[in-house]
């Protein structure tokens, strides 16, 4: 456990692996603390733990940090894995502000050999800006970098592509590609809601785009981009959710999940029911191949699903993918809040395949002992220990101690390795 050093701090909000060269497994822990102080109240901080990440490690051992300048901004709510925005062979992250503070910029943060690096602001001028991004190959090394804002316009929310580098201080309107969600109040991009991975093995990356306030994740291929603005009504692929309301595409992951070599990709529907519970929570896993996705279609056309336990327990709030056990198949971890300051974490093995509950999980991890760990809480998986397994990294910002104060934060690591 990585515990935060001071009070309101929310050490572990958010967090991400990160993988110095992009093309092998990440190795290096980057974590935020949106509340951090030292630079203005809220102004926010990321610090980066290289691995082996050994037992006893503090806050103040990361090999790297950076303290964010604007008051107010409470960045290190976000962080995302963007893999090599500029080419230089070292992955590189997006920062982004707290939407509870309303938010507005981002930081793309561009990594050197020496961990440390350039910082790109972008500002959006609405609230709810820059908490999900996805960096995309195009193919002959053409880069591009997808943000998301659920604030944009009243709540309709919009996803911003650059397909050249933002300049430090460029409003994230001036990018190449603009995709505007449809109606106020649909949130488009949410959350942890963009995605991208090569799912036909054709080179080029495509991008997975929630919007659970309608049912919906959408799939947008290079092959159907418009330049400059377009509606979300008009990609094509659309997946939506087994019944209305029920939060399809709150969580999307992507990883192989039946070991064909392909990448697939896996989304919740935390909100959805049965008959006996409401809103137990479900996953659903969709298989790619190489002929590619041509057509959308909805929860029953998935090729796994997974019902959590219990009522109003939202399964599937949070997810994350890696290889658990080293047999090169993804296995997907997902969290439930059993209330509002315990969760619990079922781990599934791949290959996943039919109709599962929480019964057939690999593993449960109960809440943590010391403090809230609820509705806030995020994950991701990297091997922590060096033993091509990977681990489990879990963020709960809202945890206090009763020693130095509310919202301290705390990062716990699960070593998965014997499961
Ligand atoms: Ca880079
Ligand atoms: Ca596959
Ligand atoms: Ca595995
Ligand atoms: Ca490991």
């Amino acid at each position: 456990m990585i515990w935060g050093a001071y009070s309101k701090e929310r050490f572990g909000t958010g967090l991400t692996g990160l993988a110095s060269n992009p093309g092998g497994p990440a190795d290096t822990l980057v974590i935020g603390a949106p509340g951090e102080a030292l630079s203005g109240t809220d102004a926010g901080w990321i610090g980066a733990y290289s691995t082996p990440i050994l037992e006893g490690i503090e806050k103040r051992d990361s090999d790297w940090q950076s303290y964010f300048s604007t008051g107010g901004q409470g960045a290190g709510a976000a962080i995302v894995d963007v893999g090599d925005i500029d080419g230089n062979g070292y992955g590189d992250l997006w920062v982004a502000g707290d939407l509870e503070k309303d938010s507005d910029e981002g930081h793309l943060f561009l990594t050197a050999s020496s961990g440390s690096g350039t910082q790109i602001e972008v500002s959006a001028g609405w609230p709810g800006y820059g908490y999900s991004a996805a960096g995309l190959e195009l193919g002959g090394g053409q880069r591009a970098l997808a943000l998301g804002n659920i604030g944009w316009l009243h709540n309709t929310g919009a996803v911003w592509i650059w397909t050249s580098l933002p300049k430090d201080g460029d409003p994230v309107y001036d990018a190449e590609i603009q995709l505007y969600g449809s109606n106020e109040g649909d949130l488009l991009s949410w959350l942890h809601g963009l995605e991208s991975a090569d799912f036909d093995g054709d080179g080029i990356d495509g991008l997975l785009i929630s919007e659970p306030a309608t049912d919906s994740l959408y799939l947008l291929e290079q092959s159907t981009w418009a330049t400059g603005e377009f509606g979300i009504s008009d990609v094509a692929l659309r997946f939506e959710g087994a019944y209305e309301d029920t939060q399809f595409g709150n969580s999307a992951q992507t990883g192989d999940f039946n070991g064909d070599g392909y990448t697939d990709w896996a989304v919740s529907a935390p909100r959805q029911s049965t008959s006996t519970w409401s809103n137990v929570g479900f996953a659903y896993v969709f298989l790619s191949d190489a002929s590619g996705w041509t057509s959308g279609g909805d929860a029953g056309d998935a090729d796994a699903s997974i019902q959590g336990k219990g009522g109003g327990t939202s399964f599937g709030l949070g997810m994350a993918t890696g290889d658990t056990n080293g047999d090169e198949v993804s296995d997907l971890a997902a969290f439930q809040a059993l209330d509002k300051d315990k969760s619990t974490i079922w781990l599934f093995a791949g290959p996943l395949e039919g109709a599962l509950t929480h019964d057939d999980a690999t593993a449960e991890f109960g809440a943590i002992e010391d403090g809230e760990c609820g509705w806030l809480s995020n994950m991701t998986m990297l091997d922590v220990n060096g033993d091509q397994m990977d681990d489990l990294a879990i963020g709960c910002g809202n945890t206090s101690t009763a020693e130095v104060g509310s919202w301290v934060g705390v990062t716990s690591i699960l070593l998965t390795q014997g499961l």
